[in-house]
């Protein structure tokens, strides 16, 4: 048995079942961690999704940004972006019933000293309070008034964060951090609309996990999101977005002994 963290699949099935195949997952007994974003941009959404509903006993996965982009597009609270390839999904029979496991995804899980996010932290963050923040956001997208906190987020995706904002502030700031999160400026806010490499980071801009006195700094933090990034591995630190929907690769670590395994995205 073992467990393999996979970064951003973004409808690159065809990719995701090379990978299994390369590790030879068995679904009886492996797991998988998925960073999120399992769904937009690439051709196979539609599949990956029935993938993983149908293989979920096997299947942890955090919502990334995409996700939640899916979630507010079946809602109908979102317009549809230029490069959107959810048509698949949203027009399939069974939508309503992807898109209700898909909503009921956390967006940070926790086992042991390994924490999994979509995007990051803000380094005044403790492990237990960002886990606390996820699962208030996770209540938002299983109550009643999902629809509105979607329309909410999809029109804000990038306010400051601080303790003293009311419930529903906190909750919009908190989940846009998560879910889009890269880098941080020196106030430890994060820096909005940044998708470039470190290396084009501005003055005083670092990226969200060497911040100093980072206070999730006792757990691995596994995560994706970062495709200029890419594969980034550190003692406490597993970024695994390789970009396999802009022609990269797909990657996976096994946690037990961090062994990578890689596909190109293309044949
Ligand atoms: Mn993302």
């Amino acid at each position: 048995m073992a467990t393999y963290a996979i970064g951003d699949i973004q409808g690159c099935y065809e990719p995701l079942m090379r990978l299994l195949g390369r590790v030879a997952f068995d679904p009886e007994v492996d797991r998988l961690w998925i960073v999120g974003d399992l769904v937009n941009r690439g051709p196979s959404s539609l599949r990956v999704l029935r993938w993983m509903v149908e293989h979920e006993r096997a299947v942890v996965a955090v919502l990334g940004n995409h996700d939640v982009h899916l979630l507010a597009r079946h809602a109908g609270v979102a317009k549809a972006s230029r490069d959107d390839t959810l048509d698949g999904i949203l027009e399939a029979h069974d939508a309503d019933v992807l898109v209700a496991w898909l909503a009921r995804r956390p967006l940070a899980h926790r086992e042991d000293d390994r924490l999994m996010v979509h995007a990051g932290l803000l380094p005044s963050w403790t492990p237990e309070a960002a886990l606390a923040l996820a699962r208030e956001i996770e209540e938002e997208l299983r109550g009643p008034d999902r629809a509105k906190f979607l329309a909410d987020l999809y029109r804000d995706k990038g306010r400051r964060f601080d303790a003293g904002l009311g419930r529903r502030e906190r909750r919009l700031a908190a989940a846009a951090v998560l879910t889009r999160l890269r880098a941080v400026d020196a106030d430890g806010q994060m820096v909005a609309r940044f998708k470039g490499p470190p290396e084009e980071l501005g003055r005083g801009q670092v990226p969200w996990f060497r911040a100093p006195g980072r206070a999730s700094g006792d757990v691995t933090l596994i995560f994706g999101h970062w495709a200029t990034l890419g594969l980034w591995l550190e003692e406490r630190v597993m970024a695994l977005d390789t970009g396999c929907v802009w022609g990269g690769s797909l990657t996976a670590v096994r946690l037990e002994d961090r062994a990578v395994f890689s596909v190109p995205a293309l044949r």
